[in-house]
């Protein structure tokens, strides 16, 4: 243990020599990183089941893939496999909760019914763990998902129910904001599609609109708690020809009503990147919030790597000041590998991608490019990728009090051995 830390002392003091050279104050970078708030998404941890009876997993064009032992059922197991988490990962941390993980405790109500109580378990955890909640309807994996339409559908029943469950949500969400002092982040993604060509795709774009704005009419929730948001999508399985909440529909809705816009990484063209969408978006819209995953040929929510895709949509984030309007969170699924590490994997990485964009000599690129000396932008761009990045993430990884390098592999190693596995 001795030896790691003086090892990981030299390191950083011969990583402070570099960067100092360059002009970037190490310290100041690490404390940057440790206050930026990262939202990890509860549905990694149980392939998006949830709390309800019956849970029948997703739907609606998303689809988790692999059957890898110890999946956490329910609550208290979820609750157990974040605190194991948790401690791996280093910086400011929120969860990401669906509505479908509501623990109703025998209670017989509908998603139309669902109360701030049936997320007390969740909201006693977070004060535990020193987290904000952030909150998702869930319109999907339900029977009320009638020929794939909820906001959308032709069915005015059906249009009914979900928009008394948005309605709930931000309830739900405020509570959350409340009690943790914290605002709640309220995410808006429909499955709403057309595996097909529409003969009118006019009406379900008008009807969700409608649907959407009698949500938001509640005027009862506080919008400075509750920031609302609005998430687009390409296409999904299954949905391949049309989606109703189509990237022109809810950014246009986001900008019209005031609304945050939710970016997802795998919902664009794959050769269109995010990273280039934040100083478009923000022109027009105070907040953005963004959902890193990672589709390998399509949308398919891979553990999120460290890759040239994240690294590219950080340094947007810090290069351009962003990092108060853009909430960062983290969307993906993957249950062939244990899901705790996939949690572990993901956020580490997002971590490292946001420390590293702040370590980055921005201001020398930057003036290369004002001079119009586009050779030096490019030379400093690829130099900065080889300054000792690694032993400050060693470094911040020790001061945050988790695990330095790939140590924490064989603490979840033990942990699936103890607990997850004598789940059956
Ligand atoms: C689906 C959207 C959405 C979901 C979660 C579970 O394509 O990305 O954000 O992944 O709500
Ligand atoms: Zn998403």
């Amino acid at each position: 243990m001795a030896d790691i830390e003086s090892r990981v002392a030299r390191g950083l003091a011969y990583a402070k020599e570099v960067y100092a050279e360059k002009g970037v104050d190490v310290e100041e970078a690490m404390a940057s990183c440790a206050k930026l708030p990262v939202s990890m998404h509860c549905w990694q941890g149980d392939d998006i089941m949830g709390c309800e009876d019956g849970g029948a997993g997703a739907s609606g064009g998303i689809q988790t893939t692999g059957n890898y032992p110890g999946r956490a059922r329910g609550g208290d197991e979820i609750r157990q496999d974040l605190d194991m988490a948790l401690a791996m990962i280093p910086g400011r941390k929120k969860l990401a909760l669906h509505a479908n993980y509501a623990e109703l405790n025998g209670r017989k109500a509908d998603r139309d019914e669902y109360r701030p109580e049936d997320f007390a378990n969740w909201i006693g955890w977070a004060r535990e763990a020193g987290v904000g909640l952030d909150m998702n309807p869930t319109f999907f994996s339900h029977e009320k998902v009638k020929d794939g339409f909820t906001l959308s559908s032709p069915d005015a029943g059906i249009r009914d129910f979900w928009v008394e469950h948005g309605k709930r949500s931000r309830e739900i969400s405020q509570a959350f904001a409340k009690a943790l002092g914290c605002p709640c982040v309220n995410n808006f993604w429909m499955p709403d599609g057309f595996k097909d060509t529409p003969a009118d795709s006019a009406t379900p774009r008008r009807l969700m609109v409608e649907s959407l704005d009698r949500i938001f009419a509640d005027k009862s929730v506080d919008t400075e708690l509750v920031l609302d948001a609005v998430e687009s999508k390409l296409f999904g399985i299954g949905v391949e020809r049309c989606t109703v909440g189509s990237h022109e529909l809810m950014m246009g809705y986001a900008m019209s009503r005031g609304k945050l816009y939710t970016l997802d990484s795998g919902h664009f063209h794959p050769t269109e990147q995010i990273a280039d969408k934040f100083t478009a978006v923000l022109q027009y819209l105070p907040r953005i919030q963004l959902h890193v995953t990672r589709g390998v040929r399509w949308d398919s929510d891979h553990v999120v790597t460290l890759s040239d895709d994240l690294q590219g949509i950080m340094d947007e984030i810090v290069f351009n000041g962003y990092t108060d309007r853009v909430m960062i969170g983290l969307d993906y699924f993957d249950a062939s590998i244990n899901r705790v590490a996939a949690w572990v994997i993901g956020m580490r990485n997002t971590q490292k991608a946001l420390l590293r964009s702040l370590l980055v000599p921005h201001q020398a690129i930057l003036q290369a490019e004002l001079a119009g000396d586009n050779t030096a932008r490019l030379a400093l761009q690829e130099e900065a990728k080889t300054l000792p990045f690694a032993p400050v993430w060693d470094a911040y990884c020790q001061a945050q009090g988790v695990p330095v390098g790939d140590a924490w592999l064989e603490q979840i190693r033990q942990y699936e051995k103890d607990v997850m596995w004598k789940r059956v």
